[in-house]
């Protein structure tokens, strides 16, 4: 339940008031009221929204020069944990930011109504501190903040860091801009456990500034999963230290583009430290033309009449040679990424060069598999899913691998993309009892005109016909962005803040749907992240206080 106490934000009402005076509006044209004003939330610009939030109307003032963020003296976590020290560091500066040294001699003489200090208080015996993030942390906390001191509770520092967020997004400038915030009592936890981005890094490659740009952005949002669709077709920058001439042949660059085991642990740690997963994606069998490059027979040569055509298919199911690269190739992966899950694709099988193939055509009378290719790619999924395993990691899939029936171990996390009937799919998936994700609703890669933030809004993930159990099922979801038309240039616009939209359907409640509010919190959480150096794009016609520079 949430209630609230009623204030304003008046350096919010000051800075869209101009907004007002150019909002035409004709009959042939009406804009709904989202598409209209910025006005002030009761929630401030919290985003996405806490489970409980009870904001009063007393409010504080900060100093940057005496306020701090410190370890609570009953936390399990002290000054030897880097994770809590660091995200300290980072929400002082987000805090305070520009106006540093700046505001506050004046505002010193308000005197008594101050916060001090920000306690970080964590309570399980075991902070989590030195670990790595999953699809089981707790990433609950709870924030009082009450004159002279807040305190954030949380079990774990994934909560704490959250928690740290949520503080951050407390605070508000008055009109003089001094740090202000409201006596608040807030209590929050994710309501889906997997709250997901995809980037491809195949069809462009992303430099690793713009990765961890977007890992960062990512925390102010509460996603907690970097799915790395990290090859392709296209180009295969992954460096493997077992087969480097994967991206030495496979990459578009062998030098200058491709991730090197040192950017892979800087990704995998910058996450870790904002309590980001890093779950990467090898697709195969489909989707693998750079990985033929180098890899002598691992595609399936396909035919043209009687002859080899010169061109090359899906992973050729049928060789020997293929799993046992395989075998080598994934052992690597599961030391390298620590994650528990390996996403390993299984989309997009095309059988028209399998068909064509005469040595595949055998293998199909041999298995008795008739004129049924995706017997085929369920033959090949198996062994790899069973090779997988040994490996002691769980793993993602793309949909069809389920609809072909294959067995998968009972963690498997299956990810519905398809359009058409996903609703349906979810109920066939979670009603063979398995775990699932969604997807097809935030191809965040297409685009249009207008305000398309507000569709992925107002999904539903668990509108589909089922049971409780069967609900219970759906961890979460990811927005994705495919990479064909997205590189480094514009890849950090287009992706917020319409993936915000899709951060507060999956933590918060399922009754947070007024669009309007919505509208209003998205729009001052948008200007917060320009603020801290993210070109976000706008969601209309407005302003923020300090632009994108
Ligand atoms: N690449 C890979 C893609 C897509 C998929 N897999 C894709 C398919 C359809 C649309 C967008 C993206 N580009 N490897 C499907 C999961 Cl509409």
């Amino acid at each position: 339940m949430i209630t609230t106490v009623k204030f304003a934000l008046l350096s919010l009402a000051l800075a869209f008031s101009q907004g007002l005076q150019h909002n035409y509006i004709d009959e042939f044209d009406e804009e709904p009221e989202a598409e209209r004003v910025v006005q002030a939330s009761k929630y401030g610009s919290l985003w996405p929204l806490p489970q409980k939030v009870q904001i009063s109307d007393v409010s504080l003032k900060l100093n940057s020069f005496s306020f701090k963020i410190v370890d609570a003296k009953g936390s399990t976590a002290g000054p030897s944990c880097s994770l809590l020290q660091n995200a300290y560091r980072r929400y002082y500066e987000y805090v305070f930011g520009s106006a540093k040294r700046l505001e506050l001699r004046k505002s010193r003489r308000t005197g008594p109504s101050e916060l001090t200090e920000l306690q970080v208080w964590i309570t399980s015996p075991d902070s989590d501190c030195d670990t790595y993030p999953s699809v089981a942390s707790d990433e609950s906390y709870e924030l009082t903040v009450d004159q002279p001191i807040a305190v954030l509770k949380a079990p774990k520092v994934w909560g704490a860091l959250h928690g740290l967020e949520t503080f951050s997004q407390l605070v508000y400038e008055d009109e003089y801009g001094a740090k202000s915030i409201n006596s608040t009592t807030i209590s929050d936890f994710p309501r889906f456990a997997h709250r997901g981005i995809l980037l491809d890094s195949s069809r462009h490659f992303l430099p690793i500034k713009v990765i961890l740009a977007n890992l960062e952005t990512m925390a102010m949002n509460k996603f907690n999963v970097f799915h790395w669709h990290i090859v392709d077709d296209q180009s295969f920058p992954y460096l493997s230290r077992t087969f480097p001439q994967l991206s030495q042949q496979g990459a578009y660059h062998p030098y200058t583009h491709v991730y090197t085991p040192a950017d892979v642990k800087m990704v995998i740690e910058f996450g870790r430290l904002r309590g980001i997963r890093v779950i990467p994606e090898f697709d195969t069998p489909g989707h693998t033309q750079s990985w033929g490059k180098s890899q002598k027979d691992l595609l399936t040569p396909c035919y043209s009449g009687s002859k080899p055509s010169g061109s090359f298919g899906p992973v050729n199911p049928i060789l020997n040679t293929t799993y046992d690269f395989m075998s080598q190739f994934f052992k690597e992966i599961s030391v390298v990424f620590p994650d528990a899950y390996i996403h390993l694709g299984g989309d997009e099988v095309d059988f028209t060069c399998w068909k064509s193939n005469p040595d595949i055509q055998k293998f199909m009378a041999q298995q008795g598999f008739g004129q049924d290719y995706s017997k085929l790619e369920s033959f090949y999924i198996q062994k790899l899913l069973d090779i997988v395993a040994t490996t002691q990691k769980g793993y993602m899939i793309w949909q069809e691998v389920f609809d072909n029936g294959v067995k998968l171990k009972p963690d498997t996390v299956v990810h519905v993309w398809i359009g058409g009937g996903a609703n349906e799919e979810m109920g066939k998936v979670t009603g063979a009892g398995y775990t699932t994700i969604l997807s097809a609703p935030w191809y965040l890669d297409y685009i249009s005109y207008a305000q398309d933030w507000q569709k992925y809004y107002k999904v539903e993930p668990l509108n589909f016909n089922g049971t409780e159990e069967q609900k219970k099922l759906v961890i979460g979801g990811e927005a994705c962005l495919w990479g064909e038309y997205v590189d480094a240039t514009n890849l950090t616009p287009r992706l917020w803040p319409r993936a915000s939209a899709v951060a507060e359907r999956l933590w918060s409640a399922m009754d947070v749907t007024d669009i309007n509010d919505a509208f209003n919190r998205l729009s001052v959480h948008r200007c917060r992240m320009v603020e801290r150096g993210i070109p976000a794009e706008p969601l209309f016609s407005s302003y923020c206080r300090r632009e994108y520079r």
